[in-house]
């Protein structure tokens, strides 16, 4: 369950309460976060270096492009270059990772549980995490998380965005050498679905 107000903001995404399903399921082995880890890894070493991917197709898509992403205090700049995508449809957009500071994981096809040979974004998102920070074309992408940016008729994005996070949204995204990039929207059987994976790379600092 989802859904608080905090200072007076509605904050749709931030639970409000949970339940297992089935707590018999749980015995204590499944999710162990360590908030040392996310403590350690909270210093300033990120802060104004930028680090690059090369963006790897999933799922058959063809997706092609460079990334980088730059973090300077609470600003974060955002460049996507990106090709091969399904033209004209609005591609979803994010910098996936771990809360806890687990470094993400490939999305390949030791996580295609269901066995149906794609990588379906709950699938990815068991490799990656979930999305820290939606790349969405809004100076504050927590006011506007679905603003996503639209292939233009190639198939392309070229988009380069500098987004003003809170404090608490940085410690979230930092380490960003732990973060992979991920960019959504397939064509299967002639359906396009916005959330299935197309692309991702895995964030590393750039040598200069
Ligand atoms: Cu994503």
């Amino acid at each position: 369950m989802h859904g608080i107000t905090v200072d007076g903001t509605y904050e749709p995404e931030t639970p409000a309460g949970s339940a297992l399903l089935d707590p018999s399921s749980n015995n204590g082995h499944s999710h162990v976060p360590s908030k040392q880890n996310a403590r350690n890894n909270d210093d300033d070493h990120d802060s104004g270096k930028t680090f690059t991917t090369k963006i790897k197709s999933l799922n058959d898509s063809g997706v092609s492009g460079n990334v980088s992403v730059k973090l300077n205090g609470t600003k974060l700049t955002v460049h996507v270059k990106a090709s091969g995508l399904v033209a004209n449809e609005f591609h979803p957009m994010h910098i996936h990772g771990f809360p806890s500071d687990k470094r993400s994981d490939d999305p390949d096809k030791s996580y295609d549980f269901n066995d149906n040979d794609t990588i379906d974004d709950a699938e990815a998102e068991e490799a990656a995490g979930p999305p820290l920070v939606p790349i969405v074309d809004a100076k504050d992408p927590s006011e506007k998380p679905f603003a996503y940016f639209k292939a233009d008729s190639h198939g392309k994005i070229d988009v380069t965005k500098t987004y003003e996070l809170t404090e608490d949204e940085v410690k979230l995204l930092k380490p960003l050498g732990f973060r992979v990039f991920e960019i959504h929207g397939i064509k299967e059987d002639g359906q396009y679905l916005p959330e299935q994976p197309a692309g991702y790379g895995k964030l590393s600092v750039q040598d200069d």
